[in-house]
């Protein structure tokens, strides 16, 4: 096993990661930006180092400064988190070049995912059931457009290659518009992405979004560890997950999920990865990869019994898996509640001084933050500043812990929204379960103030 580990991330991923490494008996040294040398598990820290300024662009996404912090710290590895560097196929292999272990898959893998066009060619050799659409990546000629759309039908939607999470992406209802937001598509990704390749896909009207979560060794053992849905989403950004998926068989699920498991083995994946899908009339259709830890990785760390972070280290370490497929079994129900620094309905973000902070407890109760009194929340970065989960035997017992932990939580100084989540986990329609990927932007659409 290693024994010191570099952090290159910030925020509550930071922090949960140190907290994996104490259980693991690993030191952690951690890296920060002038803007986060007060946060917690800064600290915390039996080693911190700085590694710019507030700026990502010259901190957590700094590669020379980051690998120096390794080397000067005599890290063996680099957890890279979520977000800044995680996804990024050259770090990896910097990293890995460095002399350093990157934990999560190979470089080759990230680059793989990376472009969504060969992902979902993988993806398609490797048995994984994906949306209808062009094989591969869009011709330029007009005709052969036209006629790849008529076999596909409308409506369909544009993606870029190097899109992803929702970035590049167009709808087209009829062929008169077709050609010219193909071409409108390819000139963005162009300068967004410096890739103009774009596919396209039948265009799903109402879907879920669920994800499979896999974790796999280096010798091509893999396990999935059931699903979440994280359907709950405004902006392409999620605000509430769960797990398991309310409403979809069991039996679904162990098909798919073994689909999953299958392609990690064939195409050599090792690590944490996600698997997201697209859910419609029973049927499941993937659409991207994520091959790194995700925000919502407590709902099944908790419905399974399994530490995500702490298995993820010890794979990077070269150990094998610690279980099988059969003693993966998925136990209650479990809900996390993103805790974002903004107006909880205008949604302006508010960063500054936390000047109360209570956290909820009692049965059933996790709350993953690196916030605390006093604490000032820096303008920098991403609104989250932590996430609330709760288990429960059965989805309504979940619910009813959410709601009390919500009415205990107190945070002051800031506005957070803490408010939206109270009134989204009494809405009747999402006590029911099974909201597609459009109900909570409708739902604020009818809920403005
Ligand atoms: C789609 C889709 C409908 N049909 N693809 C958005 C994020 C990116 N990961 C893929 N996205 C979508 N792809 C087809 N063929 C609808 C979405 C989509 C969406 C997906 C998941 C969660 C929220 C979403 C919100 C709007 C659109």
């Amino acid at each position: 096993m290693f024994k010191k580990i570099l952090v290159a991330n910030r925020g509550e991923i930071a922090l949960r990661i140190q907290r994996a490494c104490r259980e693991l008996g690993i030191k952690a040294v951690m890296v920060y930006s002038e803007a986060d040398k007060e946060a917690k598990y800064v600290k915390l820290a039996e080693e911190a180092v700085c590694i710019g300024p507030a700026a990502s662009s010259l901190s957590y996404l700094n590669m020379p400064a980051i690998i120096s912090a390794a080397e000067v710290t005599d890290a063996e590895a680099i957890h890279p988190g979520y977000g800044f560097l995680s996804e990024n196929a050259d770090f990896a292999e910097r990293v890995e070049k460095s002399g350093f272990q990157f934990i999560g898959p190979t470089p080759e893998s990230i680059r793989i995912m990376g472009d969504k066009v060969s992902a979902k060619q993988a993806m398609i050799r490797a048995g994984v059931p994906c949306v209808p659409g062009s094989e591969g990546e869009l011709p330029d000629d007009p005709v052969q457009i036209r006629r790849i759309a008529k076999s596909v039908g409308y409506p369909v939607i544009i993606k870029a290659a190097g899109g992803g999470g929702g970035r590049g992406m167009r709808v087209v209802h009829t062929e008169a518009a077709l050609v010219n937001a193909v071409q409108m598509t390819k000139a963005e990704a162009g300068a967004a992405f410096g890739n103009p390749a774009v596919y396209m896909e039948k265009f799903l009207q109402n879907p879920r979004h669920i994800e499979i979560q896999i974790l796999a060794d280096k010798f091509k053992n893999a396990v999935y560890l059931g699903e979440r849905d994280c359907s709950m989403q405004r902006r392409h950004q999620k605000v509430i997950e769960e797990a398991p998926a309310p409403g979809i068989a069991r039996k679904l699920i162990e098909k798919i999920g073994e689909r999953c498991v299958a392609a990690c083995k064939k195409i050599g994946y090792r690590g944490a990865g996600t698997f997201e899908f697209l859910f419609e009339n029973g049927e499941f259709y993937f659409i991207e990869m994520n091959t790194r830890v995700q925000v919502e990785h407590p709902v099944t760390e908790w419905v399974t019994g399994v530490d995500i972070v702490k298995t993820q280290i010890m794979v990077a370490a070269g150990e094998k898996l610690p279980f099988t497929q059969r003693q993966i079994q998925i136990r209650g129900h479990a809900i996390e509640c993103r805790i974002n620094a903004e107006d909880p309905f205008k949604f302006t973000p508010s960063p500054g001084r936390v000047t109360s902070w209570h956290m909820p407890g009692g049965p059933g109760v996790r709350v993953d933050s690196h916030v605390y009194n006093n604490y000032f929340v820096p303008p920098n970065y991403d609104s989250m500043i932590g996430k609330l989960i709760v288990h429960g035997d059965t989805r309504e017992q979940a619910l009813a812990r959410m709601q009390t932990a919500l009415n205990e939580t107190v945070i002051e100084g800031i506005n957070t929204n803490v408010p939206l989540h109270r009134e989204l986990m009494v809405d009747a329609k999402f006590m029911q379960g099974g909201t597609n990927i459009h109900y909570l932007e409708h739902w604020l659409s009818q809920h403005k103030r």
